[in-house]
């Protein structure tokens, strides 16, 4: 399944602004009256009806849609809701690939029929409308190539199912475009061939296709035919943060530990807050003068993000290794048992 959310800055602008609501609505730097620089990071489907596009000068669209509203980009709060979004998806698949600040890939192979996937993707379309009073469009087929297809076939607020039999009759009349890395240039070679669609390339044998392309060739040959072999690839979320530091000189000064604990656990902190990260697991570690190394950990039942609960435990498992009478050579302190922090 892939998930791409539908003119995502500029919705969630107008989510915001509830007066912005039927208005065309372009996302990006200052048109000046049209004599601003930079490019439009994206608009709504309003403003794309007078020709406004991504990646197009503010001025050109300026020119197009002087009547459009022109807003700036505020990342930090798209990067936001892309994280809730994400969660949520997460929270439905069998495994998540985040691709974009607004798309992913779903591995949903557990649901065993499209049918199943079908309703799992109309539940994770009415959950971000209902949690996020945003649309999404959603893709599913065999592999990633034709649900990404499949995600951009619909838009807005669309779901497409591409079932493996049906692969090669929905991809045929096709721009060839909708190949991955099939831009202007190829684009225009493949045309002069006469090929305009994914059913026009697939009439160009794996040989004519590797002597215009190269090895890319290979891939426009096999993505014509709705082939791809890419795995859904789960990011890895850390499993822990962590600090440790080693003093210049082996020591047994208590309050010199103790603050370089309460610096340590003030830096591990601010990281967990910085990537909203909930903690469970506090662990504390020391090396002796002889090297000898320990570690002691403690569980909270509840995940949590409080400082104060943070330090207060860092400083009691920290007190037992202080009982010891050897000096000192190594503190750290680590935070494990993560869990995203949900809005
Ligand atoms: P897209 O998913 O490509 O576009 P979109 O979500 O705005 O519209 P669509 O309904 O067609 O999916 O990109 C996601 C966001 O990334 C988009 O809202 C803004 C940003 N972006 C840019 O900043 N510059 C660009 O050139 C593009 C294409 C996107
Ligand atoms: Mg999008």
């Amino acid at each position: 399944m892939h998930v791409d959310m539908d003119a995502f800055f500029a919705a969630v602008e107008e989510r915001e602004n509830p007066e912005l609501k039927g208005k065309p609505v372009v996302v990006g730097s200052d048109p000046k009256e049209g004599k601003g620089r930079g490019v439009v990071s994206t608009c709504n489907y309003e403003a794309r009806k007078h020709g406004v596009r991504s990646a197009m000068p503010v001025s050109t669209a300026y020119k197009k849609c002087p009547e459009c509203v022109f807003l700036p980009v505020n990342y930090e709060l798209y990067a936001e809701v892309s994280q809730r979004i994400m969660q949520i998806l997460k929270e439905h698949a069998d495994k998540l690939e985040q691709v974009s600040i607004d798309e992913a890939y779903l591995d949903v192979s557990s649901q065993k029929t499209y049918e199943k996937a079908k309703e799992l993707a109309q539940k994770i379309k009415d959950e971000i409308r209902q949690k996020e009073q945003l649309t999404c469009s959603v893709g599913i087929g065999p592999n990633k190539l034709v649900a990404k297809i499949a995600s951009d076939y619909d838009k807005p607020d669309g779901l497409t199912v591409v079932r493996p039999e049906k692969v090669l009759v929905f991809l045929t009349p096709l721009d060839v475009g909708v190949l991955r890395g099939v831009g202007p240039k190829t684009k225009i070679v493949l045309n002069k061939l006469g090929v305009k669609t994914v059913g026009d390339a697939r009439t160009l044998s794996k040989k004519e296709l590797v002597s215009l392309f190269g090895v890319f060739g290979e891939s426009i040959y096999e993505q014509a035919r709705g082939k791809a072999t890419a795995e859904i690839v789960e990011e890895c979320a850390p499993k822990s943060f962590g600090r440790q530091v080693t003093f210049a000189q082996d020591t047994s000064d208590k309050a010199l530990i103790l603050e370089t604990m309460d610096g340590l656990v003030k830096d591990v902190w601010k990281q967990l807050r910085a990537e909203k990260f909930l903690f469970r697991t506090v662990t504390v570690k020391t090396r002796y003068e002889d090297f000898s190394t320990h570690t002691k950990s403690k569980t909270f039942i509840e995940p949590t993000d409080s400082f104060e609960a943070f330090r207060t435990l860092a400083v009691r498992l920290l007190k037992e290794f202080l009982k010891d009478e050897r000096k000192i050579r190594l503190v750290g302190i680590s935070a494990h048992n993560l869990k995203l922090k949900k809005y």
